[in-house]
C-alpha cells in the first residue's frame, strides 16, 4: 500500500511546533489499516495484566503484525508531508527504540496519559507525529473525552484528534497529556517520532532504554 499522503489542503504552519490535517488518509485506504490494527489491538490487550491501565502494541510486534503500518511509517511520502510541515529533512527514528512506531489504546475508564515530553534521545530536531485511528464516544461530536491538551507560554489547549487527522508537534518542547477516558469509549492512535539527525550518544541511549522500560515494561532494556 502507498497511498497519496493528503490531501489538497495548505500546509499547515510549525510557528508554535505543533500542526495539525485532516483527511490523512484515502478513506479506503484508512479504513483497511484500522481494520488490521483492530484485529492486532485485540491479541495484544489478551497478554496485558488486567490492573494495567491503557496499553501499547511496540514497534517490533507491529513490523511483525501490522507491516503496512510500519511501511506507511517508513514510506517516502509520509516522511516528505512531515518534512514539508516542520521545514527539515526528517527519518524515521530506528526500530530499536519502541517510540519510533507505535499503537496506543484507551479503553477502560481512566485510561490516560499526565502531562509529559517526548525526550528527545538523539543529535537532531525530534518529531512526534500522531494519526488517530479510533476515537469514539460520548462527546456531542461522537468523540471520546479523551482529550489531547498542549500548555505552551503557559496556555493550555485542546488539540482535537479525530480519526484520520494527522498531529505533529515538537514533544520536547511542547508539553502535552491526554485526560481521562470515560467508560464505554475508545481511542486508538497510532504514534510516531522522526528526527532531523537520528544518531545518538552512548549516553543519550542509555536514557532512551530507561524511559522506554516506564512505558513498555523491563523488556526494553534489553534491546
Ligand atoms: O494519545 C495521544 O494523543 C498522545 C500520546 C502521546 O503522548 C505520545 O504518543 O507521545
Ligand atoms: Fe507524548
Amino acid at each position: 500500500m502507498d497511498p497519496l499522503f493528503t490531501p489538497d489542503q495548505p500546509l499547515p504552519s510549525f510557528a508554535e511546533r505543533l500542526a495539525t490535517l485532516d483527511s490523512i488518509l484515502p478513506p479506503d485506504d484508512f479504513a483497511r489499516l484500522v481494520d488490521e490494527v483492530e484485529k492486532l489491538v485485540e491479541t495484544e490487550r489478551s497478554y496485558l495484566p488486567a490492573h494495567k491501565k491503557g496499553g501499547t502494541v511496540a514497534y517490533e510486534t507491529l513490523e511483525l503484525k501490522a507491516p503496512s503500518l510500519v511501511a506507511l511509517y517508513r514510506s517516502p511520502g509520509l516522511q516528505a508531508l512531515v518534512s514539508d510541515i516542520v521545514k527539515l529533512r526528517i527519518e524515521p527514528t530506528p526500530l530499536h527504540d519502541q517510540s519510533s512506531c507505535s499503537v496506543l489504546f484507551y479503553e477502560k475508564p481512566g485510561d490516560h496519559i499526565g502531562w509529559h515530553y517526548d525526550h528527545n534521545f538523539y543529535k537532531g530536531r525530534h518529531f512526534t507525529v500522531l494519526i488517530p485511528l479510533i476515537n469514539r464516544g460520548r462527546e456531542p461530536n461522537g468523540l471520546s473525552q479523551a482529550r489531547l491538551m498542549v500548555r505552551q507560554k503557559g496556555r493550555e489547549r485542546v488539540i482535537p484528534t479525530p480519526p484520520n487527522a494527522m498531529i505533529v508537534f515538537e514533544g520536547a518542547t511542547v508539553r502535552h497529556k491526554v485526560t481521562p477516558i470515560a467508560e464505554g469509549e475508545k481511542r486508538v492512535i497510532w504514534s510516531m517520532t522522526y528526527c532531523a539527525d537520528p544518531r545518538n550518544s552512548a549516553l543519550q541511549g542509555m536514557a532512551r532504554r530507561v524511559k522506554d522500560t516506564a512505558f513498555f515494561g523491563l523488556r526494553a532494556l534489553w534491546t
